[in-house]
């Protein structure tokens, strides 16, 4: 079992797409252990985003990522962060495919609405900075259903 940090960033949140987003992890059978929302300071976007520091795209980065609420999530489940990296799609989302969340949603490679962790050292990480109060541990009886 794995669990990976999914972000709904301002632009999804602005475009009330909370919970087209939410519903689509929770539908593929995920289950939810972090929610909430917040309007995130610079130094967590900063801390967030830290190994794009040197890209031109990072000042926007922040400021956009810093511009209002967003929605931060934790799911868990059997391969979770390859499993919501396939949900979310490609970057740009001019070239993300159909079906996925940016493909379906998305003009842009900035404003792509979500993010989700690359690598189990990623989620790690993301998790600690944005749930440092840690996540929840639930029984999902239905869970026996998801899984042979
Ligand atoms: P990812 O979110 O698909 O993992 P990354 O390459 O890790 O994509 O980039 C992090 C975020 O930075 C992207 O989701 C996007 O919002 C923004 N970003 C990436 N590349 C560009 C760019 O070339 N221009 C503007 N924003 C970018
Ligand atoms: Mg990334």
């Amino acid at each position: 079992m794995e669990t990976t940090y999914v972000m709904v960033k301002p632009d999804g949140v602005q475009r009330g797409l909370i919970g087209e987003i939410i519903g689509r992890f929770e539908q593929k059978g995920l289950k939810l252990v972090g929610l909430k929302a917040m309007v995130p300071s610079e130094e967590i976007a900063r801390a967030h985003y830290a190994v794009h520091a040197e890209r031109p795209f990072f000042p926007g980065l922040i400021k956009f990522v810093t511009s209002g609420p967003v929605v931060c999530m934790a799911w868990a489940g059997r391969d979770a962060i390859s499993v919501a990296r396939n949900l979310i799609g490609p970057t740009n989302g001019r070239e993300a495919p159909p079906g996925t969340i940016r493909g379906d949603y998305g003009m842009d490679i900035g404003y792509n609405m979500i993010h989700g962790s690359d690598a189990p050292e990623t989620a790690e990480f993301e998790l600690g900075l944005w749930f440092s109060e840690g996540v929840m541990e639930w029984d999902q009886t239905i869970s026996k259903w998801f899984y042979e």
